[in-house]
């Protein structure tokens, strides 16, 4: 086989060097992991620029996503959700390398099966995340939720429950961030508006350990 004018067919490191990043697609799956340990039981790990192909990807999920616009209930009165949520069938979201590879990572490097992903699309910088905790999963005592974000760069805050402590961390195009332990008991995250802020959208892949008590999940967001 001639790729680039190497024969790896008579050049076994080549041969591993390409099958390697085939086996891996366009993401970096050796891309340093910076762990952030919010207290003594919750952390954030960010791989910066994991995916390679992020605008690429983007635009097929544009077209390809089955965009939803929800409402809430605020101040007594149903309005729109500040950004549009998503699916993909298993098959679609399979058939994107950039989701299947980030699927096959992070099941390995955290040793579960993540749901997902589940998609969010922030329009613009009006559209926004309240701070939450993604409660739907009920049982919050150990969990992982990984976000892979796609096109603008936006601020993904974290406010610890008790001490309202907040950490701030910066989220461009082809980061993943992965948050564990009780972050989902402890702390609350969101994605805050922006004055000016062009097109993003998250893929978002949880898992719960089913451990401890289960909460009853509770809709409301708070500011943003
Ligand atoms: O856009 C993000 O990364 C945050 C998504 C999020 O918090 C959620 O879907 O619950």
């Amino acid at each position: 086989m001639v790729a680039d004018g190497v024969d790896s067919a008579e050049h076994p490191l080549e041969n591993r060097r390409m099958s390697a990043a085939a086996s891996h697609g366009p993401i970096v799956r050796n891309a340093p992991r910076e762990r952030i340990d919010l207290d003594e039981t919750s952390w954030v790990d960010v791989v910066r620029g994991f995916a390679q192909d992020s605008e690429a990807t983007m635009a097929r999920l544009l077209t390809d996503v089955a965009w939803k616009q929800n409402r809430m209930i605020r101040g007594g009165r149903m309005v729109d959700d500040p950004r549009l949520d998503g699916m993909l069938s298993r098959a679609q979201a399979e058939a994107e390398p950039t989701l299947h590879f980030t699927r096959l990572v992070l099941d390995a490097r955290y040793r579960c099966r993540l749901i997902g992903p589940a998609f969010v699309y922030y329009r613009n910088g009006r559209d926004s995340m309240g701070l939450h905790r993604d409660d739907e999963m009920r049982w919050l005592d150990r969990t992982i939720i990984a976000g892979l974000a796609f096109g603008a760069t936006r601020p993904f805050v974290l406010q610890s429950v008790r001490s309202k402590q907040t950490v701030e961390l910066s989220i461009a195009s082809g980061d993943l961030y992965v948050m564990g332990g009780r972050c989902q008991a402890d702390w609350l995250h969101g994605v805050p508006k922006l004055d000016e802020c062009g097109p993003k959208i998250s893929a978002v892949w949880r898992w719960t350990s089913r451990q401890g008590k289960p909460t009853t999940p509770h809709r409301e967001r708070v500011g943003y």
